[in-house]
């Protein structure tokens, strides 16, 4: 039997659990389930292979940005020690054979379809299963339905008249080519300055002909501090393991960057540039900890912005290449914030331009060219960084439909509706892995990860303990958490930036706050209070034939 054969199994022989996506997330929802909590899983994925954004973003440069010794699944000591990454901030092809020595060592393939793309996935409310349809005309039945799906996944692609015209190569940062692009000696246009754009920029400037970076706002970034670990390096990393995690489970952030608990305001300006300066070594992402206040005061976080904005001055060398590269319209890490090697650096080359498309907006592409309203780029590959339609795009592009046939697009046509960010009132037995309504985004997604799944796998063997294993939320739970999500946003600076937290990222997309912006460790606290209190929220009762 062939992988793809598998999901043709009948809607008469359900699986106890079915899991759209096999990334970080759906690995470790089959490992848990499958083999901790003795449920039938079977693993839907549409790449040819498993492994979620990390399969697909394999553009240069591709690489986490939080430690990778914090970026792994922490379930297992036995998987740590067979384990050791080779730098700080793994690459991408060692992150994907991370995971898939994940899949060998815990047999994880044999219950993992790929290249089956779900289009659609129905609540059938005679039988209580979920009816999940493939692209390739398969159907699955189960119990329950876990999207795994990610929030940085469903590609975005600028909608730019003549693309399909241009006789050179079109490519996108989030899929691309598994076969080595040639960019040497190329003329080369990258659209996008986020973390994938300042991570490709730097890789490829020195082998193209020219590079043209087209930004449309420019993104504050602290230097990476990216380096090959030693086997000393590893051996520290080893003894405190135990440890480091644990402090990640309990913090709010899921990093290992301590959180620094006093205010930007409460110190003399020579203190706080020296602490910056002392982070700005060597922090990396956890440079927004600097100090408490920075996503809450605005005046707090001008200090930091106007320290970055001081580095940029001085890594690059023309002022008006510095001055568009400053960010100035939104607080530094209201928008998500990137970490770089060299990025700053790159507008130094003398192949390197930059172009500002908020000045002078993206046309149209040609044949050979790629136009704003004042220019025309000649270009033989145009390089899309521009991101995902996060959050919500990977739950939306699927038509998913929960009782009386609702699809969760009407029901989330305002933005997402759910309880503590893993259900929605009216779609029983369907949950979300660190998506909107939780600190996904907010913190590091791989404790996150780790906690949902922890909490789901108690979640369904209670409610099925008890007879009673149809979970859904309830309107009113539902309804408080979203205005709970809410009002923690209120109190920040996020809301101060056009930012894919917010939805801003797509045109037309419902202006909501997506993550819960609390911290890991509230929220931690709040799903642990919930389930202390019976699950409080959520209605659990029998099927309706009464199992
Ligand atoms: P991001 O962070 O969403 O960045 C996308 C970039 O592309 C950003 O600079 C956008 O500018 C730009 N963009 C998006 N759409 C357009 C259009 N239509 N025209 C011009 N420029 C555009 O995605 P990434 O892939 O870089 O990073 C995603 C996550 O991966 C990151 O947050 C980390 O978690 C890892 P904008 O700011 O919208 O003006």
């Amino acid at each position: 039997m062939t992988q793809r054969d598998r999901t043709t199994s009948s809607p008469d022989s359900p699986v106890d659990v079915i899991v759209v996506g096999a990334g970080f997330a759906g690995l470790a929802l089959l490992r848990s389930f499958r083999d901790e909590r003795g449920l039938t899983v079977t693993v839907i994925e549409a790449g040819d292979d498993i492994g979620g954004v990390w399969y697909w973003n394999r553009y240069p440069g591709a690489r986490c940005d939080v430690d990778s010794t914090d970026y792994s699944y922490s379930f297992s000591p036995e998987l740590d020690a067979t384990w050791d990454w080779t730098e700080r901030y793994a690459a991408q092809p060692e992150i994907l054979s991370y995971i898939h020595r994940v899949a060998e060592l815990y047999d994880l393939r044999r219950d993992i379809t790929l290249g089956v793309r779900v289009t659609e996935a129905v609540y059938d409310e005679q039988a209580d299963l979920w009816v999940v349809r493939g692209d390739d005309g398969s159907v699955v039945s189960g119990r329950y339905l876990v999207m795994a799906t990610g929030c940085l996944s469903a590609v975005k692609r600028p909608d730019l008249p003549g693309v399909e015209d241009f006789t050179g190569t079109v490519l996108h940062t989030a899929d691309w080519p598994k076969d080595k692009v040639d960019l040497v000696g190329k003329r080369v246009g990258v659209i996008g300055t986020g973390s994938s754009g300042i991570q490709v920029i730097p890789e490829i400037a020195p082998v193209v002909a020219e590079l043209v970076v087209f930004q449309r706002t420019p993104t504050f970034s602290v230097p990476a501090h990216h380096y090959v670990l030693t086997d000393a390096d590893r051996a520290a990393i080893r003894t405190e393991l135990p440890a480091r995690r644990e402090r990640l489970r309990r913090s709010s952030t899921g990093l290992s960057v301590p959180a620094n608990p006093r205010s930007a305001l409460e110190v003399t300006d020579e203190e706080r540039q020296a602490y910056y300066e002392e982070q700005w070594n060597s922090a990396g992402f956890g440079f927004l900890l600097a100090y408490s206040d920075l996503l809450i005061d605005q005046a707090a976080n001008d200090t930091a912005a106007d320290f970055i904005r001081g580095k940029i001055a001085e890594r690059v060398d023309d002022p008006a290449t510095a001055a568009l590269l400053s960010p100035r319209t939104y607080p530094y890490g209201a928008k998500r914030p990137c970490v770089d090697t060299g990025f700053y650096e790159t507008f130094n080359r003398p192949n390197v331009t930059l172009v500002d498309i908020s000045a002078s907006p993206l046309v149209k592409v040609t044949e050979t060219s790629l136009h704003t309203t004042t220019s025309e780029y000649g270009l033989d590959v145009i390089v899309f960084a521009t991101g995902f339609d996060a959050m919500t795009g990977s739950l939306l592009r699927p038509d998913i439909r929960g009782r009386g046939g609702q699809p969760l697009r009407q029901h989330w046509a305002s933005g997402p509706l759910t309880y503590l960010g893993l259900a929605s009132a009216g779609f029983p037995n369907m949950f979300v892995v660190a998506g909107p309504g939780s600190p996904s985004l907010l913190g590091n997604v791989m404790v996150s990860i780790e906690q949902h799944v922890e909490f789901l796998a108690d979640l369904i063997m209670s409610s099925r303990a008890a007879k009673t294993p149809v979970i859904e939320a309830e309107p009113e739970a539902e309804a408080a958490w979203v205005a709970h999500v809410n009002r923690l946003a209120q109190g920040t600076l996020y809301l101060a930036a056009a930012s894919y937290y917010l939805g801003a990222e797509v045109p037309g997309k419902p202006r909501v706050f997506m993550p819960y912006a609390g911290g890991l460790r509230r929220y931690r606290r709040e799903c642990e209070e919930v389930a202390a209190d019976g699950y409080r929220g959520f209605r659990r009762t029998s099927t309706a034939e009464g199992n």
